[in-house]
């Protein structure tokens, strides 16, 4: 009894695993100003100043930098949201998304 609940319950947790976390990232410019994408990452990330100047100054030191981590759809929706926020401005700022490992 005890040996085939193991196996049930085994089998129940694989197929119920939760969907891949996709990361947001920043990826750095030579135009957009540094303050902008502060701005934006305040506003679309909800980070206070000082976490949004780290962040900032982290992608355009390195090339990139993770922002954080969603589900797949909402990690999008937020990218999209940046890149546009830029766009508007005439800024090349983007924001990209990929699965977390
Ligand atoms: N490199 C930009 C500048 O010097 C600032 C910047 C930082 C732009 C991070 C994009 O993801 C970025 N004005």
């Amino acid at each position: 009894m005890a040996k085939s609940a193991t196996k049930l319950r085994t089998k129940t947790r694989l197929k119920t695993d939760r969907p891949r976390l996709h990361k947001v990232i920043l990826v750095n410019d030579d135009y957009t100003p540094r303050e902008f994408v502060v701005t934006v990452l305040k506003a679309e990330f909800r980070m206070n100043e000082e976490h949004a100047h780290r962040v900032m100054l982290t992608a355009h030191q390195r090339g990139v930098c993770v922002v954080a981590v969603y589900a797949q759809d909402i990690a999008e929706t937020k990218a999209t949201r940046g890149t546009e926020a830029g766009r508007r401005k005439g800024y090349p700022l983007q924001f990209t998304t990929e699965p977390e490992e």
